[in-house]
């Protein structure tokens, strides 16, 4: 049924900019609607005057590029998805845990080495449970280097170089079985801190869950990162014994905070199943106290007491500082926190702790310089079981903010306002952190979780926009069966009242964190040149060849090694011959110079594909365990004589 607004004459509800834009599309003599103005179009669609003002707010017409780019988590696809916004357009979706074909990530040799690097015991992992990217920070703002991402089911971190949005490393924590409090950096990115999440014993060992209290833990790694080999040194790496709470999200201090680290746990019950047993389902077991803790660490002095002789142990090869130390050299304090709180969000100027309670109505705000003061004047109101001082709650206390049902995520603006989750009301909250009162709300669809505002927890955030990142989607969209897209939802918060303005189905596992960057501080390379980079190393390929004079085949022995070009429109060699239980290496190289001039190298039967985009070399072994004619085809419709680019691989039995 049409809705009333679109009768009302054009231009009227519409303001400034907007109306104007509207006019000239519509005005008068052929503006170019093709044929129907646009009350008609409207009209035919069933649009309000709001649907179109979200329209030209988003619409973004050929060739031209968004102001702001999301990095979103891909959740359980192990994937990162690129996103613009206001047009949220997807532009990538970047392999990160999990093989994916089209980048020929995790097929070449080194991708798959990459993958295998991190995994536990050797096994092969296809998957990985992406929570939260972190943007690489200078001087607590993003600078467009680097992105780091968690994997929650393997307690794994992976570095993205942004020179060309590739994975380059993952490192695995053998200490914490899970993580979720990460990633997330210190303002210079000096640190990756990846928080723990469920506790089990450190050591990797079997230990009997009567034995919780006593043997199990919690942990936090703090990853060094090295900024200029673009890459995570696990050598200068340490963590910190945590007590067995279920440690959830963390956030660095910045400025006035900077050097500290917090972290929010819940299950401070230490309540750990038993179900068949007559225990209480461990959920409820794990929401009986009213308070839970909030984690304060002192980074900087744990890095330097980590770095002293004898402080550490070395479990699994990892350096921990043991919890009794941590204690004793006042690294690890307490704050408590209401009633199983999920996130912590450091305020842009780093003075204040935003803390979202899951099952209390408030958001509940710390002052940093109180929590200092007690820690400096040692002002305990005691101990937990495991001898780390509790702050009292009032002492810290800054001031609560009655927000609704389920908080859980908080995002800032640059006008001082949070934003924040409300997962069971299904709304985003907005309030002022200088009045400590909410301002508004508006619905979303349905279960937010996350949200992202841009830049919106570094120091500068940029204001005017605010993605729900929406767990169900249930009637938004057309029906694709029970399994349902998630849905991301850009609302404008530049205006007196936010307003909802699209809908982004994903259909590709269960986004949680995103951040938002602006565009202009991103500067990826267009292609590999000079010809012949290696996309894990960033370095020449030892066996790039720069002409199609270096294409040969040499043979050692069983071992045979292919120095093959693409170049449109095709391989050489198109030929390799074989004999059955040779191992082959494919070297290849893609001569071209021209952007986006792709070639792929597809080999059926031996699960090959490798992308090669322009100046890129890929390597690739495959062990000939079959006799027979095997054609490998270029992949990617490269040029008008894209299907003649094959060639054959003949094993001789
Ligand atoms: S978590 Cu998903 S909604 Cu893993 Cu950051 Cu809060
Ligand atoms: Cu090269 Cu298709």
């Amino acid at each position: 049924m049409p809705r009333k607004s679109w009768t009302r004459p054009m231009g009227r509800l519409l303001t400034g900019a907007i109306a104007a834009a509207v006019l000239a599309g519509c005005g008068g003599s052929g503006g170019g609607t093709a044929g129907a103005s646009v009350q008609e179009l409207m009209q035919a669609r069933n649009l309000s005057e709001a649907d179109v003002v979200a329209a030209l707010k988003t619409y973004t017409p050929t060739g031209r590029t968004d102001p702001f780019v999301m990095f979103a988590s891909g959740g359980h696809s192990g994937q990162v998805i690129v996103i613009g916004i206001p047009s949220m357009r997807i532009l990538k979706y970047i392999g990160v845990f999990t093989p994916e074909p089209w980048q020929g990530y995790g097929f070449d040799d080194q991708t798959k080495a990459l993958m295998a690097s991190s995994s536990p015991r050797g096994k092969d992992l296809t998957w990985g449970d992406s929570h939260h990217p972190a943007l690489s920070e200078t001087n607590g703002d993003y600078d467009g280097q680097f992105l780091f991402i968690n994997d929650k089911a393997n307690a794994r971190i992976a570095v993205v170089s942004l020179k060309d949005f590739v994975t380059t490393q993952i490192v695995h924590s053998p200490i914490l079985g899970t993580d979720h409090g990460g990633s997330f950096v210190t303002p210079n990115t000096d640190y990756i801190i990846e928080g723990g999440q469920y506790p089990v014993p450190l050591d990797g060992s079997y230990q009997p869950i009567t034995d919780f209290d006593d043997k199990y833990r919690g942990a936090v790694m703090f990853w060094k990162f090295d900024r200029d080999n673009g890459a995570i040194d696990p050598s200068q790496s340490f963590a910190m014994e945590l007590p067995p709470y279920m440690q959830d999200l963390s956030d660095a201090g910045k400025l006035v905070s900077d050097g500290w680290a917090f972290i929010n746990s819940f299950d401070t019950e230490r309540s750990h199943g038993g179900d068949m047993e007559g225990q209480p389902p461990l959920e409820s077991g794990a929401s009986q106290n009213d308070m839970d803790y909030l984690h304060v660490i002192d980074w900087k002095k744990a890095a330097e007491v980590a770095a002293q002789a004898g402080k550490t142990r070395n479990v699994q090869g990892v350096r921990v500082i043991p919890l009794a130390t941590a204690v004793q050299e006042g690294l690890l304090y307490f704050v408590p926190e209401p009633k199983s709180p999920h996130g912590v969000d450091v305020t842009p100027d780093g003075r204040y702790l935003a803390v979202s309670g899951k099952l209390d109505t408030h958001e509940t705000v710390y002052d940093w310089s109180k929590i200092k003061a007690a820690i400096d004047v040692k002002n305990f109101e005691g101990n937990d079981p495991y001898g780390v001082p509790i702050i009292g709650f009032q002492t810290a206390l800054h001031g609560q903010v009655e927000l609704g049902l389920g908080p859980l995520h908080t995002q800032w603006d640059d006008q001082g306002n949070g934003y924040t989750s409300l997962f069971i009301e299904s709304k985003i909250a907005k309030w002022s952190l200088k009045d400590m009162k909410v301002l508004e709300k508006i619905p979303v669809h349905y279960n937010i979780g996350h949200l992202a505002t841009p830049e919106g927890d570094s120091e500068h955030p940029k204001g005017h926009y605010v993605v729900a990142l929406d767990k169900w989607s249930i009637d938004r969209f057309n029906n694709v069966g029970p399994l349902m897209p998630q849905n991301m939802q850009l609302i404008d918060t530049s205006t007196p009242q936010m307003q909802l303005l699209y809908d982004l189905p994903i259909g590709l596992g269960e986004p949680h964190y995103a951040q938002i960057i602006s565009a202009d501080k991103l500067n990826a390379a267009q292609m590999y040149s000079p010809v012949g980079e290696n996309q894990v190393t960033h370095q020449p390929d030892p066996h790039a060849i720069t002409s199609e004079d270096q294409a040969r085949v040499e043979r050692h022995g069983r071992v045979v090694d292919v120095y093959m070009t693409a170049v449109r429109s095709h391989f050489k060699p198109d030929r390799v011959d074989v004999t059955k239980g040779d191992t082959v290496h494919f070297h290849i190289t893609n001569l071209e110079q021209t952007p986006d001039a792709t070639h792929g190298f597809g080999l059926g039967e031996y699960d090959v594909n490798l992308s090669l985009e322009a100046g890129k070399t890929a390597n690739v072994t495959v062990v000939t365990d079959k006799a027979g004619v095997f054609p490998y085809y270029c992949t990617e419709f490269c040029s008008a004589l894209h299907l003649e680019m094959m060639g054959y691989m003949l094993v001789k039995g």
